[in-house]
């Protein structure tokens, strides 16, 4: 416990007062008591250790200040204190954070319709561990490194209770393609999915965050994978990670070639674009086949966030072909994502699985570093020009952990 410390750099006094020797006090021939602390219990929850973490007294962090699903409109930046670890949380140093396309459904409310602005935005980071509390100091230590799935991720730190974060064994931003993109594919394709090898499975948005995934992970269950996309650049890209039939939809026309090179149908569609996308994809399930929802993209910057979609005949379709469509939300399937999370880790380890990652080192006005560049980012996913997973650099490494 020595090296726990009861102050964070400059920000709070450390609480004691000493007794004992003090002073001059002490009679010859009088033992002096011995040196006793006596601690400021209102600190007793948050032994902070400061040990080379060297945290500043503020912060910038990104907040929704008023609800809508124009992230520019809805988010604005601040600078606040540092926050302080409850018990059971720990106190990390973001030095990445991940974008998501539903990262306007949450600015727009959509998520909680009851939760009232001003709320924390971003919904997962990396980084390493400052500062936390007494008892998520059983399990976790300064500097440790840690990926998270959680709100409040758009800030230089965050706090983040210690059973929500994964363990990683370096900060490198392709863990964090994991926490959310990667696990959406692993599960909904493994729950909701049902692959069985020979068959044939549509991903759309293929060469994005989730999309890169669910190619991958639909290869390994040994099915024939047509992958859509929007450039030749993303296409070559899907080819390097097995996809066999990417389509750049600009060049040729997905429902002409689903219909002249997939007569059978589609088994299973990863689908998260919605719309007429959608539309197609329902229409070119085979029989038995299985089309995962999850997302719609092409309606979120829209006033409702839902995109039109004539499903006036669904009913007969879906019966005709014993077909169904299915839902995937992240957080239902929280009991699969330990599991998915340690495999995906092990695959990446082993080599056998790419985590494209887009700093957007060839975006218009370079690399999305600091806090400032989400606005940016989310931009550039929006412009549908990202290959692999957005995601935005907080900070530089520190110099002190040889781990980052
Ligand atoms: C409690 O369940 C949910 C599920 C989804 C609450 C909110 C949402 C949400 O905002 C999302 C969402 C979340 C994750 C994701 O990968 C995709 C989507 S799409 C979406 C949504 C969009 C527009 C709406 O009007 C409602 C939900």
């Amino acid at each position: 416990m020595s090296s726990l410390l009861l102050a964070r750099n400059g920000r709070r006094a450390i609480s004691f007062i000493g007794v004992g020797r003090r002073g001059t006090g002490a009679l010859p021939g009088v033992h002096p008591a011995p040196r006793r602390f006596i601690i400021d219990m209102s600190y007793s929850a948050h032994f902070m250790d400061f040990k080379g973490s060297s945290i500043p007294s503020s912060m910038k962090k990104l907040v929704v200040t008023k609800l809508s699903p124009n992230f520019k409109e809805a988010v604005c930046v601040q600078t606040v204190a540092v926050p302080t670890p409850g018990d059971a949380e720990l106190l990390i140093r973001n030095r990445f954070v991940g974008i998501n396309a539903s990262d306007i459904n949450y600015s727009a409310g959509r998520y909680d319709p009851s939760v009232k602005p001003p709320f924390d935005a971003g919904f997962e980071g990396i980084g390493e561990v400052v500062g936390l509390g007494l008892s998520a100091s059983s399990r976790y230590t300064i500097g440790d490194t840690v990926a998270y799935f959680g709100s409040g991720a758009f800030a230089e730190y965050t706090v983040v209770a210690a059973k929500e974060v994964v363990p990683v064994p370096v900060v490198k931003p392709e863990f964090l393609t994991l926490l959310v993109s990667g696990a959406t594919a692993y599960i909904a394709l493994k729950r909701l999915g049902d692959l069985a090898k020979g068959e044939t499975v549509l991903v759309t948005a293929a060469a994005g965050g989730t999309g890169q995934f669910a190619v991958q992970f639909a290869k390994e269950a040994g099915c024939h994978v047509i992958g859509t996309c929007s450039s030749n650049e993303k296409a070559g890209f899907l080819k390097s990670i097995g996809c066999d039939r990417p389509i750049n939809y600009t060049a040729e026309d997905l429902a002409k070639t689903l219909r002249k090179e997939y007569p059978q149908g589609i088994d299973v569609v990863y689908e998260s674009v919605g719309g007429s996308v959608l539309e197609l994809s329902v229409n070119s399930l085979a029989n038995k086949g299985r089309l995962i929802v999850i997302g719609f993209i092409s309606g979120y910057q829209t006033a409702s966030g839902i995109p039109p979609f004539k499903g006036g005949t669904l009913p007969v379709k879906l019966l005709q072909k014993s077909a169904s469509i299915r839902g995937f939300f992240l957080p239902h399937f929280f009991s699969d994502y330990r599991d998915a999370l340690s495999s995906m880790m092990q695959m990446f380890a082993k080599g056998k699985l790419v985590c494209e990652v887009d700093c957007g080192d060839l975006a218009q006005e370079g690399r999305f570093i600091g806090l400032e560049s989400v606005f940016r980012a989310v931009d550039y996913l929006y412009a549908g020009k990202n290959l692999g997973k957005v995601v935005v650099e907080v900070a530089p490494p520190s110099v002190s952990n040889s781990k980052l």
